[in-house]
């Protein structure tokens, strides 16, 4: 294929400059029409434009052609409606996540919540013990931020010993990314007056598990809110309806769903999701509780598993990096297996503790590439190597994989998970 552009890779494999699809039309595989062919095609009438379309409907859904691009959803044996929903992130572009594939994890089901009748308690360490229902929350000035919610377990399959070979969402899709709205928590916690003594908060949710997390004070009153809006509309019923707390770049347990009590104290609680779950076992034998904040992680969405390259030629990669310390400074994208790196182009704007889009042409010409992403976010942190990842936490983790993902592309065009 003789362009007449340049494309000199900036890396092996065939990695071309981030912004050459930016500065250049590149022939990709469009047809180029005879003259014939343009007089047909310029006076054909579509199908569809022969009968008149569809009525109005109430609230939408997705083209019927798209059927395809659902949630993944695992039942756990373990109690009723434990399971997860995991999000198609090899099917969806952009940073925000549609509210119905916004992954989903419950420990005892989705309660059924009348807001009518919902309320936020405030108490312990405070001079006013303070209850809100949703209409006076509502009052309330309120803020809107992106921002992702990973589960602390997400990717833990990169723990095993052999490259699990599955959709990347069945595999990374325990972290979604929305726009949220609600009340600052701040404002609720000033005016219930903290003590002195206050340190931290036990939120504790209103479904059948009552699940409750402890959340140092410090946090809660730098940029937590309890969200009443998931992208615009209210909450859904999944996602905690009708609101649910929201702590941006920390580990999605803490994000309780269906918020019904804020306890003051001076000490955690020492709650089941912060003690047998959510810490870690480290190869000295000790354990790591409290590691909140979730680390830089980039994949590529495309290609991944389960897509097949079908021609040579050029080929726009693409892909997700987010930090939970902030915002993501680059992306670097690697087509030998992590000898070279090019540096991608980072989708703008650039928010903090959020989905960033990355994005880099590449020409692909039939031999086997390993193609990688590695994020670095603002603080300098640099996404690890799987191997640098065990060396230090060990294989029996379980939370917060984070290393780099290796996709090897065959000869043949197909995909598969490697550790590389
Ligand atoms: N009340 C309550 N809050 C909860 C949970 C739950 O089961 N009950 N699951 C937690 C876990 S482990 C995660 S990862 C996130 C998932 O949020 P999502 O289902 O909106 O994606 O919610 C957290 N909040
Ligand atoms: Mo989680």
């Amino acid at each position: 294929m003789n362009l007449g552009h340049d494309l000199t890779p900036v890396a092996a494999g065939g990695l071309l400059d981030r912004r050459l699809f930016l500065k250049q039309g590149l022939a990709f595989s469009a047809v180029v029409l005879s003259a014939d062919a343009l007089a047909t095609a310029e006076h054909m009438r579509p199908e569809s434009s022969k009968t008149a379309g569809e009525a109005f409907s109430n609230y939408g859904l997705p083209s019927k052609y798209e059927r395809e691009t659902i949630r993944w959803t695992v039942a756990n044996s373990n109690a009723d409606g434990n399971g997860v929903a995991w999000t198609p992130l090899q099917d969806l572009e952009g940073s925000i996540t549609p509210n119905g594939l916004h992954f989903e994890r419950h420990h005892n089901g989705v309660p059924d919540i009348d807001p009518q009748q919902h309320q936020l308690l405030i108490h312990g360490l405070v001079n006013k013990a303070l209850i809100f229902n949703l209409e006076q929350l509502l009052q309330y000035p309120m803020l809107s931020r992106m921002c992702f919610i990973e589960c602390g377990g997400n990717s833990n399959a990169g723990w095993r010993t052999e490259p699990i070979q599955t959709k990347l969402g069945y595999f990374h899709g325990m972290v979604s990314c929305s726009e949220w709205t609600g009340v600052p928590l701040r404002l609720l916690l000033n005016e219930a007056k903290l003590k002195g003594r206050a340190k931290w908060l036990v939120a504790e949710g209103a479904d059948a598990s009552l699940m409750n997390v402890s959340l140092p004070l410090d946090k809660a009153l730098k940029d937590c809110f309890i969200a009443l809006y998931q992208n615009g509309e209210r909450i859904r019923p999944e996602n905690g309806y009708p609101l649910r707390l929201i702590v941006p770049g920390w580990e999605g347990v803490v994000n309780v769903k269906w918020l019904r009590r804020l306890h003051i104290t001076n000490r955690p609680v020492m709650a089941r999701n912060e003690t047998s779950k959510y810490t870690e076992l480290m190869p000295s034998g000790t354990a790591r509780q409290f590691t909140f904040v979730m680390e830089a992680k980039s994949v590529i969405t495309k290609p991944s598993f389960g897509h097949k390259l079908t021609r040579h030629g050029l080929y726009q990669i693409s892909g997700l990096a987010w930090s939970g310390r902030g915002k993501i400074k680059a992306v670097e994208v690697s087509a030998d297996g992590g000898k070279t790196w090019a540096l991608a182009e980072l989708q703008t704007p650039v928010l903090s503790q959020c989905f960033t889009r990355f994005r880099i042409p590449w020409q692909w010409q039939g031999e086997t590439v390993i193609l990688q992403s590695r994020a670095i976010d603002e603080t300098g942190y640099v996404q690890p190597t799987r191997a640098a990842l065990v060396a230090q936490r060990g294989t029996h983790g379980y939370f917060h994989y984070n290393a780099i993902v290796s996709w090897k592309i065959a000869t043949n065009g197909e995909i598969s998970h490697v550790y590389a």
